[in-house]
């Protein structure tokens, strides 16, 4: 997958000053992975995705809680092409803090092939909010994951939700299943579209009908402006077996514990999901997915042609792109 452009990113990288070294342990993206089996439908969007650094050239935030391996704009639209994909949603990574230049400058080279969802504080300015509008980005994130975020109060993300609102940008929501019943009230006041990552992070040990993701599915029930990605079954499976090659395969469907929770979310909200691989997959502990059997894991979720289409390109074009639809 090694291109041209992937190699003159490194050497730039490498000419510059600042290094950074690694969280210990770190497991870094899969670097040759395999072609899909599963032939994504043409114009499909992958809608989560993130870009790091590379720190010597966008360096990473000094209140990170985690330093990564670089994961550059030209190896994600590298890994982009191999996968079948045609467009990018970029979300900024906790990582890079509220400084959004790696994630402005890839959506501005990507030739219109990559939006972006970005983190701000509530003292931007709205020649700055323009700016990020211009470069591609649609929407703000909301971290309420512990293990990655300070406390921000919750007066500050609505005035910044209605800060945004009027640019018709969404909000998209990073949080454990255990936390959605305090969050559930600042959620559902929220005056924009609302983005969950991950499905809210359910349990999986926990029956997909149970309690704990019946609260989620009544969230998604009851209000019409919320949506969910089903994306993640790597940090949510329990008994794997993982993305790996020889490990998943025909009939043998990786994350197999996760499939339900995603299939029901998908056939009970079929125009209000999205779909993305997680690249570069910060904080794995386990295994570091292979991206192609990764993909292989959507038909899984999705069973049938139409909801693939939904899934893949119509929601997601929708709601980054609604000047084509
Ligand atoms: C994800 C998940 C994680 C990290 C981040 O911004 C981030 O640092 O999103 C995680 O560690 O669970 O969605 O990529």
């Amino acid at each position: 997958m090694e291109t041209e452009a992937v190699r003159r990113e490194s050497e730039r990288a490498g000419s510059l000053s600042e290094s950074f070294v690694k969280t210990p342990g770190w497991l870094d993206w899969c670097a040759d992975p395999t072609r899909p089996r599963f032939a994504v439908p043409a114009g499909s969007v992958d809608a989560h995705c993130h870009v790091f650094g590379p720190g010597a050239v966008y360096p990473f935030a000094p209140e990170r809680r985690y330093t990564p391996c670089d994961a550059s704009r030209e190896q994600l639209f590298a890994l982009r092409d191999h996968l079948g994909f045609a467009r990018n949603v970029i979300v900024q990574a906790t990582c890079h803090g509220t400084d959004n230049r790696a994630l402005v400058d890839a959506c501005l080279a990507s030739g219109g092939r990559a939006r972006g969802v970005a983190t701000v504080r509530r003292d931007i300015g709205d020649a700055a909010l323009r700016g990020l509008h211009a470069a591609g980005v649609r929407g703000v994130r909301f971290n309420f994951v512990r293990r990655l975020v300070d406390f921000t109060p919750r007066e500050e993300l609505l005035e910044i939700a209605r800060r945004i609102a009027p640019l018709g940008w969404h909000v998209v929501v990073y949080f454990e299943a255990q936390d959605l019943p305090e969050l559930w009230d600042f959620f559902t006041a929220l005056p924009t579209v609302v983005v969950v990552d991950h499905m809210g992070r359910p349990d999986v040990s926990q029956p997909p009908d149970g309690p704990g993701f019946g609260l989620f599915l009544r969230l998604m029930a009851e209000h019409p402006n919320i949506w969910s990605k089903v994306s993640c079954p790597e940090r949510l499976s329990q008994t794997g077996p993982p993305a790996l090659p020889g490990r998943c395969g025909p009939g043998r469907p990786p994350y197999a514990d996760v499939i339900a929770f995603a299939r029901t979310v998908v056939q009970r909200f079929p125009d209000r999901v999205l779909w993305g691989t997680d690249w570069p997959h910060p904080n794995l502990k386990d295994h570091m997915p292979d991206d192609g059997l990764l993909v292989d894991f959507i038909p899984e979720i999705a069973p049938t042609a139409d909801l693939q289409r939904r899934l893949l390109v119509d929601n997601p074009m929708r709601l980054y792109w609604p000047e084509e639809g």
